[in-house]
């Protein structure tokens, strides 16, 4: 198996993080975004929507879409459950994440897509030109600030986002929130229950891989 990453990147850092939760190796090819190889016809063989993260396996089945590359590994590595075991705890989780990767991520490339000078007519990703959209930058900083006030809520009644256990949706929170503070969106300080919940994740050796 190869994991296609870019080591600077969101996305392929909740895979990252995810395989580290593992404790699993996979070989890694670094992919030259900057520099456009995702377009190139040799990466868009591997995913026709020319991004990272990938996951190549052994017989050549690509998967790429971060949390699809995570329910592979879940379903190949059960141990230890990133995304629940019962039912329930199954929906719960896949809710929390796909929250936080429609109220951050989303929100969070909107800002960078639509006001990066170096991101101009490529405000989407992929191999069709998408021009900037400078009301969705600021667009996207008010929905950061709701989600921001949300998690405060959430972090003040639960240690972790989907519950007691530390799981895939808080991968997915981090590096949402990690990718605004990148963008010079901290984390304000009445926001005291988001701060403690972004130390305590922060704290494990994976939000580093
Ligand atoms: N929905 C996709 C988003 C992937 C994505 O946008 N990846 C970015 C890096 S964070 C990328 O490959 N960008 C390529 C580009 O900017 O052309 C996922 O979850 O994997």
């Amino acid at each position: 198996m190869k994991f296609y990453d870019m080591a600077l990147a969101p996305s392929p850092r909740r895979v990252r993080m995810f395989i580290a939760e593992k404790g699993i190796e996979i070989e890694t090819v670094q992919v030259d975004l900057g520099g456009g190889e995702q377009l190139e016809p040799a990466f868009a063989k591997l995913n026709p929507w020319c991004t990272v993260p990938v996951l190549e396996l052994d017989d050549g089945t690509c998967i790429s879409e971060a949390i699809a590359c995570c329910r592979y590994l879940e379903a190949a590595y059960p141990e230890p459950p990133l995304m629940g075991v019962t039912p329930a705890e199954q929906g719960v989780i896949a809710m929390w994440e796909h929250r936080v990767e429609w109220d951050g991520f989303i929100a969070g490339a909107e800002i960078l897509r639509n006001s990066a000078k170096r991101l101009r007519g490529r405000a989407l990703t992929g191999a069709t030109s998408f021009d900037q959209i400078p009301e969705l930058a600021e667009r996207g900083k008010k929905r950061i600030a709701a989600l921001l006030e949300m998690l405060d809520t959430r972090f003040g009644e639960s240690e972790y986002l989907a519950g007691d256990a530390f799981t895939v949706a808080d991968i997915t929170a981090l590096i949402a929130i990690d990718f605004v503070r990148r963008q010079k969106l901290e984390i304000p300080a009445d926001r005291p229950h988001v701060k403690r919940w972004h130390d305590l994740v922060s704290a494990r050796p994976s939000a580093s891989a």
